[in-house]
This record gives C-alpha cells, structure tokens and sequence, in this order.
C-alpha cells in the first residue's frame, strides 16, 4: 500500500507574520531542501503540501475584517486575499521547482465548495499526482460558500479534510511553526513532547491571525491524530528536524500519536 506524507508549511514559515506581505525565501529554500530529500533522494516518500497564509493572506484578512465565517466581506478585500495567495503560491513553489522539487498547485476552490469536499474529488487526484513524482500543493485561501457569502479557509483545515479523505493512505501528517513545537505555557517555553490533550497546551499567538493560530492547528491535529494518525509540530526552520520527522525518526517537537475511537 503506498502512502502519502501531509504537509503543512506554516505562514510563519513561509512569511514573517510581524510584516505585511514580506516572502521568506531562505527559510522555504530550507525547507524545500528537506522535503527534497525526503521525497527523491533515497526511497522517496509522496507527500501533499499545504502553505498558509502568513503575512499575504491574513494580512489583507485584518484589513477588511474578513474572518472564517461564512460572511458578505467587502469585495475588494475578496480579491485581495485571494491575489495575495495566488502570488504567495507562486513564490513558494517557484523555490520549490528551483530546489529540485516537483510541485503542482492545486487551488483548494477546485476540491472544496460550499464548505464542503466535491463529490468526485480532486482530493483524490491529488493523492494519485504524488503517487507519480510530482508534490500537489495547495493553501489556505478565502472561498466562495454559496450567493454573496465568502469565507477564509485555513490550511490547516485543509490538513484534517486531505487526511480524513485519505485516511487509509496517509502515513503521517506534519505541520511545521516558528517555533519548536506546542508548548505548556508560551512564557516557560515547556515544550510538550507528546501531546495527550489539547488543555495542556499553551493557545498563545504571535501576530495577525484570522483563522485561529494555535488554537486551530491543535484542534485540526487532534482531529487528524483521531483518524489513526501521527501528526507533528516541529521547527521548519529546522529543516533537520522536518527530514527526522518524514524518515520516522524522534526530533525536537511535539507529537500527537495517532489512535482510533
Ligand atoms: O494560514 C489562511 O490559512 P492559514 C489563509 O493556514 C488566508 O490559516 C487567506 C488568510
């Protein structure tokens, strides 16, 4: 049975979140280094990428006060989002192709409509595109819910809805921060190195933020944990630490182990 890495490629990764739409290119060549890696050099592990929105789409989230709601957002803010994504996916992945990955945007209004995965889902392709070399990757985006109503979708509910889909392929799920992991209290920096609950962690966050922080990515990574599956918090810009995590070995992170029920 082959099986499928999820990624996720936090927005305090591939932006720095305390400037408007400032890229961060050396740490997504880092980055983009490991999963090369990982993804061709010995074995090779599939994998599916998803990026946030960092300093480009939450950005222009706060400016026009645009929220994970189903809402009618001003539409000039509509379009400024969602250009802001498309370029941010073009940086990303132009590093990528550079570093010698092969990656392929998926745009998430092609297989998630009205809040919901399409019946005869790309999700599926995508699973099928990184079966055959290439990395599909997809984003946070805002989306169109039905009528006038829009809403910003996180990345990290893209995380549990690919896993969720694929349950029965996807090996493990990873989600790469600024920052070594989940940590007990934010002030203490006592990071958790398995995480049981997710009222043991710290919900913290660092600047601009419309779709939850760390809040959502615990929730969505013990919804994912839920389906069976290994879901990690680890330092991308560490990229070591993302090889030791996509090669099955202990790092500096958080963990939250996979089980059932
Ligand atoms: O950074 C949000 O994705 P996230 C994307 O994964 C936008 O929460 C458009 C703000």
């Amino acid at each position: 049975m082959c099986v499928v890495a999820l990624i996720k490629l936090g927005g305090s990764i591939v932006t720095f979140k305390d400037r408007p739409l400032a890229f961060n290119a050396h740490a997504v060549e880092g980055v983009s280094r490991a999963l090369k890696q990982v993804a061709y050099d010995d074995g090779g592990v599939p994998m599916i990428v998803v990026h946030g929105g960092g300093s480009f789409g939450h950005y222009y989230s706060v400016l026009y006060d645009m929220h994970s709601r189903p809402a009618g957002y001003s539409v000039e803010g509509i379009s400024r989002v969602r250009c802001s994504m498309v370029d941010l996916n073009n940086r990303i992945t132009g590093i990528m192709l550079e570093q010698g990955l092969r990656p392929y945007t998926i745009h998430p209004s092609s297989f998630i409509s009205a809040g919901k995965v399409t019946m005869g889902s790309r999700v599926d392709e995508l699973y099928s595109m990184s079966m055959h070399g290439l990395i599909p990757v997809t984003h946070g985006d805002v989306m169109h819910y039905g009528d006038s109503l829009y809403y910003i979708l996180s990345g990290d509910e893209i995380m549990s809805i690919l896993a969720e889909r694929l349950v029965q392929n996807v090996s493990i799920a990873l989600f790469t921060l600024a920052v070594d992991g989940v940590y007990r209290d934010m002030k203490g920096r006592e990071l958790i190195k398995e995480l049981r609950y997710a009222s043991d962690a710290s919900m913290e966050d660092v600047g601009m933020d419309v779709t939850g922080g760390m809040r959502r990515k615990v929730r969505e990574g013990m919804r994912i944990a839920s389906l069976g599956i290994d879901v990690w918090f680890v330092n991308g810009l560490y990229p070591e630490r993302v090889v030791d995590v996509l090669r099955g070995r202990d790092t500096i992170g958080t963990v939250i182990r996979g089980s059932k029920g």
